[in-house]
């Protein structure tokens, strides 16, 4: 297929102003009359042919001003229609497709989850309900009239605001919806059911009141409260962070069991997987809580950085995605620890974006070239689109920030806009030029910082020199220097902050803005050295290589003022001790340093009991592993990181234990961010208390999963029984399985936690549970706890010496493509850093790849990781 390429965007030659849809539901038989208001663009070529997309359309009529078009005027395939010679003027164009949603199993347009009927737009799935010009740059003001048998859709909700509904003959009904701001028909939805509704209001700063609604499955009403919540705090925070005031009477989510992300922005009607909704104690963990709270967060923000301002083109995609992103983790730092949500979002960057910015699926935060649109909803787009928004706000100042975004959302309110639209408003409202900044969009791959530094105690000056270095990635082999605002701090030995004064003795700021290969800066008033602590806040998504010492590391851990960089110092004690084990050097006295530190964390943990859980949270294997960077041994970084465990679980036994009583969180469960930074702790030092697989601390982690009131204790005592085989692991699982028999979400986790049991029996297992009723290989979320938790969260098995681990995947993907290729081209990504392997896994990798590359008939989705992956 031809890649469609950023350099050959051009205008559409006919736009569509309105649209009236006509949808009458059934099962297999859907009738969509689209009736368009269209015209040629202005500066479209005149006389050009209309020209629709389509995507396994079948046409049932056309008309023009209502007139039915003679068959030779237009030609009309499954994914295209074209009228030969439209009106020179604006012309109102009917078109009726018939569809079968029971039969869409690939979850996109219009579909049936649950014997709901409900849509996926994003990116280009309106083509699968009408033919349309299903692209971002083509604005029109939707009115939808939704039919359909009253006992079976009782519910019938659109975009907008409801302006009629009615019953009809024969049981049947109707309602009309219209939503009044010009939109993209990616965020077009409609839903069709026989849902509950949970209630609520929301009034405005400006007064308007606002109707909220959560339609969930009968019966999982009472799940609803914490979105709902969640919800009118997003609505309140988006008026005081950034100005922004909701605009329609009505705001309506529905949850739904089939879908293959996460949730979904459309206009007034956001549709959410049913996993980042409903949560009750017993059934959502603490991490739950925050995933829904951060992704209500997210796709209410949309309705101004997505919506109102939509994207030109999706090679803009993270003009929406990594600014809302942006936005919904300053969201979460307001609603919990700043420092603690830094901390998880920067582990989720490296975790996932620093491993495919290094791997053959690396490509910029805007790419310039795809095959798939669907594949490119990545970590780069979203999370590195998101850092590449703070690293500029660092740049530039808070206030100059503030004022770019009060500049972007007045100036392209109504736009369907670019990335260049955006930075242009920085550059203006900061008085500076952006073009070298500009390059984080541009430029694939994680920059490389390296940090020397001198003491001259004589002088007393401290000399920091900085250099940049960035590797080819696909596609890109020269690269220029970026410009890098690196937050810094000198630690004195009392461990506070000393003075920053330049040679001259004049107070500097606390950010070094490295923008050429290599920049030297030098200190005065340092008649001791200082330690330096840079990156702080990770204000520049980079990998650091620093000449800090175990020594400067351990004492950072103790005495930065930055918290994020004192758990960074922890973080890399600890790493580069397991980089060695793994590669077979340990340092003598290594792991006792680590224990030391940890010891002072646990010390001090009541100041900041949630920092304290993520300080105790060692490295996890993709962190050694991509710390390692090439011939990568799973089972050898796996071994070294038990081994470490085992030393702090023997070394800090009584005080790990002692977190237990210290910590307990009094009272009936509560999810707010203190009682839940208080399970995290007591739940991370059980974790490491029980490593020893002492058979007298596994009785006492039993017992707390047997007693626990709440799902988050209840699981974290599971997830450390997993650790260890024998009769007390497998009759937990059981009675996990039997407690939850009915409901699914929480299976997902059951199913998850064994797929990730680092153990050679661990294939089987999961071959087993294939078969299990808790699975279903047509819902996503199944597959992806199930496979996705074995290929992507357990590295022992999945990287499996003999190859079988790769063989399953391969086998899963293919099956999976002809029915849902978005999510088989997901699960396939497991295998992104396959070429940093050691060479017999390397080639069994391969030759697994290949095997997916060699079957006929593969999706787009699936064809285009592949073949990037074997590029
Ligand atoms: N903007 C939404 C992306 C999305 C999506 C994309 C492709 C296929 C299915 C999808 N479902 C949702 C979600 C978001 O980032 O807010
Ligand atoms: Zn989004």
């Amino acid at each position: 297929a031809t890649p469609v390429k950023l350099s050959d965007y051009r205008v559409p030659d006919h736009v569509v102003t309105q649209v009236h849809l006509d949808v009458v539901l059934h099962p297999t038989a859907t009738r969509i009359r689209a009736t368009s208001e269209v015209a040629p663009h202005r500066q479209g070529r005149a006389g050009a042919p209309l020209v629709f997309d389509g995507d396994g359309l079948m046409l049932a009529s056309i008309a023009i001003d209502g007139v039915a078009l003679a068959t030779d005027a237009y030609a009309a395939t499954p994914d295209r229609l074209t009228i030969h010679q439209p009106p020179r003027g604006p012309f109102r164009l009917t078109v009726e497709t018939v569809i079968d949603p029971q039969a869409n199993t690939q979850l996109m347009g219009l579909y049936r989850s649950s014997g709901t009927w409900c849509t996926q737009c994003e990116a280009e799935g309106f083509r699968r309900i009408t033919y349309f010009p299903d692209r971002p740059d083509v604005l029109a003001v939707y009115t939808t009239r939704i039919e359909a048998e009253k006992k079976a859709a009782p519910v019938l909700l659109g975009n907008g605001n409801l302006v009629e509904a009615g019953d009809l003959p024969d049981g049947r009904h109707y309602a009309v919806w219209h939503d009044p701001h010009p939109k993209p028909s990616y965020l077009f939805a409609l839903v069709g059911g026989d849902l509950a509704v949970v209630t609520d209001s929301f009034t405005t700063r400006s007064g308007r009141e606002v109707a909220l609604g959560i339609y969930v499955e009968h019966g999982k009403e009472d799940r609803c409260a914490y979105a709902m919540d969640a919800l009118k705090r997003s609505m309140r925070w988006d008026e005081e962070a950034f100005g922004c005031e909701y605009d329609l009477d009505v705001f309506n989510i529905v949850a739904v069991s089939d879908f293959n992300m996460g949730a979904m922005e459309n206009k007034g009607l956001n549709i959410f997987n049913d996993k980042y909704v409903l949560a009750l104690p017993d059934t959502a963990t603490d991490q739950d809580y925050a995933a829904i709270e951060a992704i209500i967060a997210h796709e209410y923000f949309h309705n101004w950085t997505g919506n109102r301002i939509t994207c030109r083109d999706w090679f803009q995609l993270c003009l929406k995605e990594g600014l809302t992103v942006f936005r919904d983790q300053e969201f979460s730092s307001d609603m919990r620890s700043r420092a603690v949500k830094r901390i998880a979002d920067v582990r989720l960057l490296k975790s996932h974006q620093f491993a495919e910015d290094a791997g053959p699926l690396a490509h910029p935060v805007r790419p310039e070239i795809y095959h798939e649109i669907n594949n490119f909803y990545t970590a780069t787009v979203y999370e590195k689109g998101a850092e590449v928004i703070r690293a500029l706000k660092v740049l530039i100042g808070e206030t100059a920030f503030r004022a770019g975004m009060d500049l972007y959302l007045a100036r392209h309110d109504g736009d369907a806009a670019t990335v260049e639209d955006f930075i242009a408003c920085f550059a203006e409202a900061g008085g500076r030029d952006l073009s070298q900044f500009f390059l984080w969009y541009r430029q694939s791959g994680t920059p490389e910082v390296s940090v020397a530094t001198r003491h001259d105690a004589v002088a007393g000056t401290f000399t920091v020199t900085l250099s940049q270095r960035h590797r080819p990635t696909p596609g890109q082999t020269d690269k220029q220097p970026m410009v890098i605002p690196l937050a810094f701090g000198l630690v004195g030995e009392d461990g506070r902050d000393r003075p920053l004064l330049d040679e001259d003795g004049r107070q500097v700021a606390a950010v070094i803005t490295l923008d050429e290969p290599q920049k030297t800066v030098t200190f005065s008033g340092h008649p001791t050295r200082p330690v330096l602590s840079i990156n702080r806040g990770f204000s520049a998504p980079v990998a650091l290589k620093t000449d800090l010492t175990a020594a400067d590391l351990a004492f950072l851990a103790g005495h930065d003022g930055d918290a994020y960089n004192r758990w960074q110092a922890i973080q890399s004690l600890a790493t580069e001790h397991l980089v060695g084990a793994s590669r077979g050097n340990t340092r003598p006295g290594g792991a006792d340093a680590i224990a030391a530190a940890l010891a002072h964390v646990i010390d001090g943990a009541a100041a900041d009991p949630a920092f304290a859980a993520q300080a105790l949270t060692l490295p996890s294997e993709a962190d050694i592993a991509r710390e390692m960077g090439a011939e990568v041994d799973p089972a050898a970084v796996f071994a070294a990181r038990k081994t470490l465990k085992l030393h702090l679980s023997a070394s800090l036994g009584d005080r790990l234990a002692a977190l237990r009583e210290r910590f307990a969180t009094p009272g009936p469960y509560s999810p707010d961010a203190a009682s839940a930074g208080r399970r995290a702790l007591v739940n991370v030092a059980l974790d490491l208390w029980a490593a020893s697989g002492d058979d007298a601390r596994l009785a006492v982690v039993e017992a707390r999963f047997a007693g626990a009131d709440n799902m988050t204790d209840r699981f974290a005592a599971l997830a450390v029984l997993a650790q260890h085989p024998g009769a007390r692991r497998e009759a937990a699982l059981a009675a996990f399985r039997e407690r939850y028999r009915t409901d699914a979400l929480i299976l997902d986790k059951w199913l998850a936690l064994q797929a990730a049991i680092p153990e050679d029996g661990t294939l089987a297992r999961v071959e087993a549970l294939l078969a299990d009723p808790a699975f279903a290989m047509g819902n996503p979320n199944r597959l992806r706890a199930l496979v996705g938790g074995f290929a992507t969260g357990n590295a022992t098995q999945f990287n499996r010496p003999d190859g079988a681990g790769y063989a399953f995947l391969a086998r899963v993907v293919t099956d999976t493509d002809p029915r849902n290729p978005q999510v088989a081209a997901r699960l396939l990504q497991a295998f992104r850093s396959w070429r940093a392997l050691e060479g017999g896994r390397r080639s069994l990798a391969r030759a697994a790849l290949e095997r997916v590359a060699g079957v006929a008939g593969l999706s787009p989705d699936v064809r285009d990781i592949v073949d990037r992956m074997l590029s």
